[in-house]
């Protein structure tokens, strides 16, 4: 059976961007395929971190993806730090991946940008993805469009080190891109991508005053400057949120009562949150019922945990050996 991994930071709370963006491929691929999802803990401390809240969001973060249907008993759900030949692989990877390819990558770029001095981790951070993913030999990884270029760098890495190590007979697969049919979600902020180190989210587990409270001074179309001005739907970050949450029907009044100046944006993003809160309903109850159950939740990573780290020693055994190590029993 084909394999899926994805990975998902534990830098904030999920998010919708990351849930329609990424986890609802992940939730729907377990039907079809042998999945890995992971909580990739040591990716998050690349770009600056509070260690004291780090294993409380790592832990969030599982209950989220659990709360959005990643369920433990199809899928294998675990904690990055708890598998370490994820550093193992992402090392040996680097002995093959070329410094002027991490350093054109846009995110480095991007995020480059907010240090002083920037830490190498961030430089190395898609070697880190190439190895979350080859580890496992997965064949496809759904993910937002942001990381479809570090993913081409994970093909490229396959295929360098299979050419190396393993001429004419590749060891591993060279990974394939799932993409939602939301692969970029705007923030509130109606400018930048929805991201949990920019503050522009709505969490999927929040309540119904804290999604109002965030929606309420949401940017909207800025050529509407008054009650009276139509707007022009498209032009709008909220409308395209509407496309996500509201029935057809509603799409079309909105679109509607927009272009027409009929509602306000406030009477629109009013219609918004009570679409968004009632999808988001079931995920916030379960994200309850999990949290109440600490110890349920450990054992789920544990177990999750153990099962990766038995696959990901097989390929680290058929790496090792390909690259010429030394193995402990010769
Ligand atoms: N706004 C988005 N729209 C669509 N997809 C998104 N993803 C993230 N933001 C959006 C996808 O969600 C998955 C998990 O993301 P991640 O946490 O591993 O990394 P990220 O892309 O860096 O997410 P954030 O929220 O922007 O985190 P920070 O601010 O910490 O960098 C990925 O598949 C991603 O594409």
């Amino acid at each position: 059976m084909a394999r899926v991994f994805s990975g998902i930071q534990p830098s904030g709370e999920l998010h919708i961007g990351n849930w329609l963006g990424m986890v609802r491929s992940a939730v729907a691929l377990q039907d079809q395929f042998e999945c890995l999802y992971c909580v990739v803990d040591q990716h998050a401390i690349t770009g600056g971190y509070d260690p004291g809240t780090l294993a409380d969001r790592t832990r969030q973060m599982a209950i989220g993806l659990m709360a959005a249907g990643i369920d433990p008993s199809r899928s294998i759900l675990y904690v990055q730090s708890h598998v370490p030949a994820h550093a193992t692989l992402s090392w040996l990877l680097m002995s093959i991946t070329p410094l002027g390819e991490l350093e054109r990558m846009t995110q480095y770029k991007d995020k480059a940008q907010r240090f002083e001095s920037v830490p190498t981790g961030l430089l190395t951070y898609p070697v880190l993805m190439a190895a979350d993913i080859l580890l496992y030999r997965a064949d496809r990884v759904p993910v937002g469009e942001d990381q479809v270029q570090h993913l081409e760098l994970s093909r490229e890495i396959a295929r360098k080190w299979n050419s190396e190590f393993s001429p004419g007979a590749p060891f591993f697969p060279e990974p394939q891109a799932i993409l939602s049919g939301a692969k970029r979600i705007v923030g509130l902020d109606g400018q930048a991508k929805m991201s949990k180190s920019l503050g522009n989210t709505i969490g999927v587990t929040e309540s119904p005053d804290q999604i109002w409270e965030k929606l309420r001074p949401a940017m909207t179309d800025p050529a509407r400057k008054t009650r009276k001005d139509p707007g022009t739907p498209e032009l709008c970050n909220l409308y395209a949120l509407h496309r996500h949450f509201s029935p057809e029907a509603t799409v079309a009044e909105v679109a509607t009562k927009c272009r027409t100046a009929g509602w306000g944006c406030l009477e629109c993003k009013r219609v918004l949150a009570d679409q968004m809160v009632a999808t988001l309903a079931p995920l916030r109850q379960k994200s309850l019922e999990l949290s109440a159950r600490p110890d349920d939740v450990t054992a789920i990573l544990a177990d999750g945990a153990a099962k990766a780290r038995r696959l990901a020693a097989e390929t680290l055994v058929g790496v090792t050996e390909r690259m010429g190590f030394l193995p402990e029993d010769r």
